[in-house]
């Protein structure tokens, strides 16, 4: 069965799929203990892990190869998010072949112009495509998947791109109607009324995924009341979490003269082996080295 299926079986048996960003197999891994329905291949992540900000500096080839990664490490289906497709419509082609391949169950594609510029940074240069031009992109990517049920996810930058609610609204239909499964709508606005009036007024028959990084009130409990939304894309806390942590961690290492006073607060080298899979290691050199 293809990971695609999974997520969906996912959504029909439980209503709202929680989506974990990801950025290494061992931050999958992570979500995928903590009880996550899937990973966000988040591009802003993966920038972030090399220093670099999220403004189409990544190759497709980095970005897969983490995503091939990802997958042989762990068993939650992955989200890829692939920005703009890498160029125009025969870009989108090569693309969604090498990801189904990879073993995603998913690719969000984004209606910005290439290169793109990173959505929540303030006074983003935010330009959107022709409508029909990212038609043409998502008929591709539909019409370039093997299996029926690898996810194509639209995304529309309209309200990021500040071109309001009928504008957003608009292009979530036409993308729909262009034969996107999902369609992701993204808001930077601090509040979750933006997303809110979007979901009351959508009536198209795709589901909605939402990232509310910006809006953090949009919790479990007010998604499931307002409906119509299938997925919720914690798009950057695997990230900021470890961020914080080395901070924290380096900080007090510097202010202690050692790392005596902080050992007994982060993991014991045991987890990391765990991790690691180190018990098959040893359970392997028992059985096959002589
Ligand atoms: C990402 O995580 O790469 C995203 C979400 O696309 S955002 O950074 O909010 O644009
Ligand atoms: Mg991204």
């Amino acid at each position: 069965m293809g990971q695609g299926r999974t997520l969906k079986d996912g959504l029909a048996e439980r209503g709202l799929l929680h989506v974990m960003a990801a950025h290494s197999p061992l931050s999958a891994r992570l979500a995928e203990e903590a009880g996550f329905d899937g990973v966000w291949a988040s591009g802003f992540e993966l920038s972030a892990l090399y220093g670099l900000p999220d403004v189409s500096l990544i190759s497709m080839t980095q970005h897969l190869d983490m995503v091939r990664a990802i997958a042989s490490q762990s068993a939650l289906p992955i989200v890829a998010d692939i920005d703009t497709g890498f160029g125009n419509a025969l870009n989108v082609i090569h693309a969604v072949e090498h990801y189904e391949r990879a073993g995603a169950a998913a690719v969000v594609i984004e209606d910005k112009t290439f290169p793109k510029v990173t959505s929540l940074v303030a006074g983003g240069r935010q330009e959107l495509l022709r409508i029909e031009e990212f038609q043409g992109k998502i008929e591709a990517a539909v019409a370039t998947r093997r299996d029926r049920d690898f996810l194509v996810i639209a995304r529309t930058e309209a309200l990021i791109a500040g071109r309001g609610q009928e504008e957003a609204l608009t292009r979530a239909a036409a993308y729909a109607a262009a034969g996107a499964d999902m369609i992701l709508v993204h808001s930077k606005q601090r509040t979750p009324d933006e997303i809110e009036r979007f979901v009351r007024a959508w009536t198209g028959a795709a589901p909605l995924v939402i990232v509310p990084t910006a809006y953090p009130d949009m919790n479990e409990a007010r998604i499931r009341a307002l409906g119509g939304i299938a997925m919720v894309i914690y798009g950057n806390h695997a990230l900021r979490a470890s961020v914080t942590a080395m901070q924290d961690v380096f900080a007090r290492i510097r202010r202690d003269g050692g790392i005596h006073h902080v050992d007994r607060d982060i993991v014991p080298v045991e987890e990391i082996f765990r991790l690691q899979g180190m018990d098959r290691v040893k359970d392997d050199e028992a059985r096959f080295l002589r």
